[in-house]
């Protein structure tokens, strides 16, 4: 087929955020809007001849029509080969992973991750390079600078191709190749951990409940936990993938998968319970009667790590996004290995993981990882806990109580206000922005600063700078408040709140209870009632 140049304009704010570019999904069907951005990719990056890339996304509503445009634009861009889940599905760790095991040039994931899917809600689209991380910094802005000058994008006129069976097929001068998108990721992490022990665990009657919250991780999960581990039939709940979602938001915390949380705090609850987000990076972790945070979790699986057969040699170094709670920075110290303190986001992890500076990443917002990838992997980090609760045998209550006892306990919340008017969520940041160097010595509800900076980072494998990441104060009792605008959202702003409490003794308080102090200086400072017109966050994690 001739390859046909389209004439296009620039399209305004093409610039990506946190994770990739994400809008509403009926922005990204706007003719010649994917197109661009997929064009502006490829110039970005010097181009795509002779390549070979990993293609696939979570599944959600414009996935398969979205594959398609790729896969023509990259077979007119000169792509030799494109590596395609089955059904245009690859959760996010799964694609990471094949772009590693294949050596391909990179790949292009599709997801609005724990963004709801569907005609009127998210979609997104980010490229991930040669190490499977996602790129870094340079890179997405020089995608950007691309999109503001691009003048044409080429194309094939050619047939959607059936992406439902496995193989190879041509098109144009690319070969397309249909994979299996869980089997890779499954030998992965039969490696990685030690599956003769977990399922003995299940053999002994340990009961689990994994939800995959209609999103992408059900096949995964079904295969890794049902079929191989032994787990019974029903253990994942809501496994089948729906493009909508099943019309819920797919993101692990306890507002969004609340149904499994009143699950494990009620009667009967099982032994262990996870979920998982829309493209399968993001985990939560439960107990019987305990939520684990996203932030304690990290900490207790570096501390175990060895337990698993991956990690036996111990970890070369941690490394957490700035919100993150201090907890696994304890850990690391008791180690005596490096801890990495990077700002929000997995892109941040890429150079350190490369470098061979740490072997666990993690954040607050429920995103844990290792060496073995290059993005946070949610069913990697329910494989952990299952590793070390079947070594250990003991309950996710007393795993969390015994390392409360051994570290002291790091209590942590986050505050979010959705979709505030973004001249007042701005005009919020401004002001704080504004006092950070007169805050050390004044005190808000009882609290005196001790510190307070704007979050800047500096790469400390490639030199790279990173400004303006979070407002941090630090308080002179060792408690801490972070301030920050996501970089994910597709309507107005929301602020993140992060709040933390160190307790040397004294581990059993609800959070809310113990961070009140926190809460309430956080407030006297940065005046959030006043800016946002909230009187609550409206997700509390
Ligand atoms: C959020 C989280 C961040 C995470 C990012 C992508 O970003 O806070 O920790 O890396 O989402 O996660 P932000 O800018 O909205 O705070 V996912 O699961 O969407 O790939
Ligand atoms: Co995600």
């Amino acid at each position: 087929p001739a390859i046909r140049t389209v004439p296009t304009q620039p399209v305004e704010g093409q610039k990506p955020g946190t994770s990739g570019l994400r809008k509403k999904t009926r922005v990204f069907m706007q003719p010649g809007y994917l197109e661009n951005f997929t064009q502006a990719l490829f110039d970005a990056i010097g181009g795509v001849q002779g390549r070979t890339l990993v293609v696939g996304g979570d599944g959600r509503f414009f996935n398969d029509r979205a594959i398609q445009i790729i896969l023509r634009m990259a077979a007119a861009n000169g792509v030799a080969r494109a590596i395609v889940g089955q059904g245009g599905i690859l959760s996010t760790p799964a694609a990471s992973h094949l772009i590693r095991l294949r050596g391909t040039d990179g790949g292009i994931i599709l997801s609005a991750s724990h963004n709801p899917g569907g005609e009127d809600e998210d979609f997104g689209m980010k490229f991930n390079g040669p190490n499977g991380g996602p790129a870094p910094e340079s890179v997405t802005d020089a995608i950007f600078a691309r999109t503001t000058e691009l003048a044409e994008y080429r194309t094939l006129d050619t047939p959607d191709l059936d992406l439902s069976a496995r193989g190879e097929t041509a098109l144009g001068g690319m070969t397309v190749e249909i994979v299996d998108p869980v089997a890779d990721y499954a030998a992965l992490m039969e490696r990685l951990f030690d599956f003769a022990a977990i399922r003995d665990l299940f053999a002994s009657g340990f009961s689990m409940r994994f939800d995959a919250m209609h999103a992408v991780t059900g096949p995964y999960a079904r295969e890794i936990l049902e079929n191989r581990l032994g787990a019974p039939a029903g253990t994942v709940l809501n496994g089948t993938p729906s493009p909508d979602f099943g019309g819920g938001h797919p993101d692990p915390n306890p507002v969004w998968a609340r149904p499994l949380v009143d699950l494990m705090m009620g009667e009967g609850a099982p032994d262990f319970a996870a979920a998982s987000d829309g493209d399968g990076d993001r985990n939560m972790i439960l107990g019987r009667g305990v939520y684990v945070t996203p932030s304690d979790s990290l900490a207790v699986l570096a501390a175990n790590a060895t337990c698993a057969p991956a990690y036996t040699g111990g970890l070369a170094g941690i490394a957490r996004s700035m919100p993150t709670s201090r907890a696994a920075d304890r850990v690391a110290d008791r180690l005596g290995i490096g801890m990495y303190e990077t700002p929000t986001g997995w892109k941040f992890f890429g150079n350190l993981l490369d470098a061979g500076r740490v072997t666990i990443c993690g954040e607050e917002s429920a995103g844990t990882g290792s060496d073995h990838v290059r993005e946070k992997d949610g069913l990697w980090a329910v494989l952990l806990w299952l590793n070390i609760l079947a070594a250990r045998r003991l309950s996710v209550a007393e795993v969390m109580a015994r390392h409360w006892a051994e570290f002291g306990r790091n209590y942590y919340s986050r505050h979010d206000y959705e979709a505030v008017a973004a001249d007042r969520a701005n005009a919020l940041m401004d002001r704080l922005r504004s006092m950070t160097e007169f805050l050390p010595g004044q005190s808000f509800a009882g609290l005196t600063v001790e510190a307070a900076d704007d979050f800047a980072y500096a790469d400390p494998v490639d030199g790279s700078t990173s400004a303006r990441q979070g407002i941090r104060v630090m308080f002179d009792d060792g408690s801490r408040v972070v301030f920050r605008l996501s970089g994910t959202g597709t309507e107005g702003a929301t602020l993140r709140v992060y709040l933390e409490r160190f307790a040397a003794d004294r581990h059993d308080l609800p959070a809310d209870q113990a961070l009140a102090p926190v809460i309430a200086a956080a407030e006297a400072l940065a005046l959030i009632r006043d800016h946002t017109g909230r009187a609550a966050p409206d997700v509390t994690t």
